[in-house]
């Protein structure tokens, strides 16, 4: 029988792992898990509320917002606003960074980057969605907190994590000492430890891609998308194509399964769609905790230089052995290419 253990009492005893916490990153934890179990309840129930469908408003990246979208992104808002462990909230449905200037807040030392609801356009259709979030020190220590603290490379990342509101709601998080998930006992409101040091297999045998855009992919794709459907018992191929469309399940099937995750350049979008500091960099750090590897398929995610707020970057995540092979494939492109 599992030893039963919230999250809190977990992010508590885990707090001896850093000599000098004095409990903020406990407490930051403790909001971002508030948060999520109030956005849970009405993910749970929107087919019953006038919270389905679009808010017919666009956020920074032109997407439709989704009505949940609008309502997730204020609730984690607000959550980190009391908190007061936090100075700067960074989401990605807000152009610019949200400064945080009540007393308490505003001399916190650290900030929160926040996919409030990824996949959002999926909630109508009862597909898994989630939420993804970052936490870094702040580099400015006198004077407001500033732009330069959330433009930080993936590798500063303090911790980092997802919440997945699927068939259950769990929260997985890592703070660079392996990664732990949580699972939601509605009965008692808990996030309670269930997937304790989570690693992700060495190999998996299933891909995650939009073959939609098979034609639009750079030629070391179409390589490895190939090789994915090559029959080879000994290496488990053909391997099975598994695409959610919701980053968040498609990277939890894979983290706990093995499995990869490619969304790609094309040349209409040469960084790619997905973004590098809501969605790769907590992600990568993640899978990263959980022996998993993650690039852009030439270079290591968290090493990416972040110069700008909402800037995108062609992501390759999951088991090891599958990302190298998928990399292998973009280095003989790009030799190509370069010839
Ligand atoms: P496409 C959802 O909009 C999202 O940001 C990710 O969660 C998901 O993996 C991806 O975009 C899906 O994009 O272009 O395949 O529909």
């Amino acid at each position: 029988m599992q030893e039963f253990k919230t999250l809190g009492q977990f992010i508590i005893e885990k707090q001896a792992d850093f000599p000098y916490a004095k409990g903020e990153l406990s407490r930051l934890l403790r909001d971002i898990g508030i948060a999520s179990k109030i956005v849970n309840r009405e993910v749970n129930k929107a087919g019953l509320m006038d919270i389905l469908g679009n808010a017919g408003t666009t956020n920074i990246q032109g997407e439709g917002q989704q009505k949940l979208d609008i309502y997730a992104n204020e609730q984690f808002i607000a959550a980190l606003r009391s908190g007061g462990e936090c100075c700067i909230v960074a989401s990605e449905e807000n152009e610019h960074i949200i400064p945080i200037n009540s007393e308490i807040s505003k001399s916190a030392k650290y900030v929160v980057a926040i996919d409030p609801l990824d996949g959002s356009s999926n909630i109508d259709v009862n597909v898994p969605v989630g939420t993804i979030f970052s936490i870094y020190r702040r580099k400015s220590m006198d004077g407001p907190a500033e732009l330069a603290d959330v433009l930080q490379k993936g590798t500063e990342q303090v911790a980092a994590g997802y919440i997945i509101y699927g068939s259950s709601t769990m929260l997985v998080y890592t703070t660079g000492k392996g990664v732990n998930g949580f699972t939601l006992d509605p009965s008692i409101g808990e996030f309670c430890l269930s997937h304790p040091d989570m690693q992700i297999p060495k190999a998996g045998a299933v891909y995650s891609i939009n073959e939609g855009n098979y034609v639009h992919f750079p030629q070391g794709v179409k390589q490895y998308i190939k090789y994915c459907q090559v029959e080879d018992k000994s290496t488990r191929r053909p391997y099975a194509s598994r695409y959610i469309g919701s980053m968040v399940a498609d990277l939890h099937r894979n983290l706990i399964k093995g499995g990869i995750f490619i969304y790609p350049e094309t040349a209409s979008a040469p960084n790619g769609k997905l973004r590098l500091v809501y969605e790769c960099n907590p992600l990568a750090f993640v899978i990263e905790q959980a022996g998993g590897r993650a690039s852009n398929g030439r270079e290591r995610i968290l090493g990416l230089d972040v110069s700008e707020l909402h800037q995108r970057s062609p992501i390759f995540i999951g088991s090891e052995e599958m990302v190298l092979a998928a990399e292998e494939m973009m280095v003989e492109e790009n030799q190509l290419v370069t010839k």
